[in-house]
């Protein structure tokens, strides 16, 4: 018999290299007591993953764990119990570990639906080209969400060896600073090892997700950081990103000098997701001048005594930066306003559908009893 999979633990090597700990371990206790083994995902396509065991990466089908909830559904980075029984290929995950963060994004703006970009992450990489006009805003978003997720954002400059000019750069790197306050923003060359050696004490522990839109550069550096070209790249065939997705799949590897690090596909859009927290934590300047503004419920329009005001007429606050804050806040609002909605509609449809139902069986039962 050849099963690479048994419900032994003796050898967890493999495991520890996915970030498995003494918490994960109590917390899949009870699964090992019914036989089955611990695994993390490292990529999730058609209904199937693939789980990186302590006796190397298996196929499994995810068929048991796919609730309704777009927001449990398996994602890279989880860690999963997976039968070791039955068939070869592929196994079936039985189930999921709660998750310690996910980062959650809104699909589309018209179906307020979250879905889970990656799980388990320590810290969020937001890669950014320097090779297009800086957008302040997308990045806001992407760190209200990173934020939220409960990682640690850092925000990468990528392609730095198109910005020649040392001055320049310097420039460019204030201006993200000035929208990203607790955060590292680090300017990085793939193709010159500049800021390199920076990212890869960062991501030397835990686990950290790449983000970013299409052809910002995220798999060239998945590559470099992991020392081998295990993700394909293309030239971005247009200026904004937008005609090609290199990367289609979430993919999980097991980093040279410790960690593990998550590719994922160009995000087109990144709606927010229950993220107020989030988009507090990017504003934090704001929200802490607020703070100082002589009514506790200022709306920062004309009151009197508005220290956010103040902040705008001596140039410490910009206004781009407030419309952005208050964007996103109602954004986040309109979001949950509507996921709630949606959730009482299901759950009241769902309540007629048992209710019609009940009445039936009650009329068969007095139908027959006649
Ligand atoms: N000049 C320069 N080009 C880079 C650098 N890093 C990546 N590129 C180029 O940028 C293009 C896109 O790189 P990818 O790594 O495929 O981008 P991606 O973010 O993974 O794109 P998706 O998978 O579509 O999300 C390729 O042509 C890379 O060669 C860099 O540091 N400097
Ligand atoms: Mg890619
Ligand atoms: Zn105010």
């Amino acid at each position: 018999m050849s099963f690479p999979l048994s419900s032994r633990t003796s050898d967890s090597s493999l495991l520890d290299a996915h970030g498995w700990d003494s918490g994960w371990a109590a917390a899949f206790a009870p699964y090992a007591a019914q036989g089955l083994v611990p695994g993390r995902v490292v990529r999730v396509d058609r209904g199937q993953c693939d789980v990186a065991t302590e006796e190397g990466v298996v196929r499994a089908d995810t068929a048991f764990v796919t609730p309704h909830d777009p927001l449990r559904v398996v994602c890279t980075g989880d860690w999963a119990a997976v039968d070791p029984a039955g068939v070869r290929d592929p196994r079936y995950v039985r189930a999921c570990l709660p998750r310690r963060t996910a980062f959650a994004r809104s699909t589309s703006s018209k179906r307020s639906e979250g879905q889970i970009l990656a799980a388990n992450v320590d810290h969020a990489v937001i890669t950014v080209s320097l090779a297009v006009e800086l957008d302040l805003g997308r990045i806001e978003r992407f760190l209200a969400l990173a934020w939220e997720s409960g990682a640690q954002p850092t925000v990468v400059l990528s392609k730095a060896d198109l910005v020649p000019d040392p001055v320049g750069l310097s420039y460019l790197v204030e201006d993200v600073e000035t929208v990203a306050p607790g955060v590292q923003v680090l300017p990085l060359s793939s193709t010159t090892g500049e800021g390199l050696d920076v990212l890869a004490a960062t991501v030397a522990g835990g686990t950290t997700v790449l983000l970013g839109v299409s052809g910002a550069g995220k798999s060239t550096l998945a590559n470099v950081l992991v020392g081998e070209d295990v993700m394909t790249v293309q030239a971005a065939r247009d200026i904004d990103g937008k005609g090609r997705h290199t990367t289609t799949t979430r993919n999980l590897f097991v980093l040279p000098g410790g960690g593990v690090l998550i590719d994922t596909p160009g995000l087109r859009g990144v709606g927010l997701w229950d993220a107020e927290t989030g988009v507090g934590q990017v504003f934090s300047e704001i929200e802490e001048l607020a703070g100082n503004c002589r009514f506790h419920d200022c709306g920062h329009e004309s009151e009197p005594g508005c220290a956010v005001a103040a902040a705008i007429e001596d140039g410490t606050l910009s206004v781009r930066r407030l419309e952005s804050y208050r964007k996103l806040l109602r954004e986040n609002q309109r979001i949950v306003a509507k996921t709630d909605a949606r959730l009482r509609t299901e759950m009241l449809k769902d309540w007629k559908r048992r209710h019609a139902a009940g009445r039936k069986a009650l009329e068969m039962k007095r139908g027959h009893s006649r």
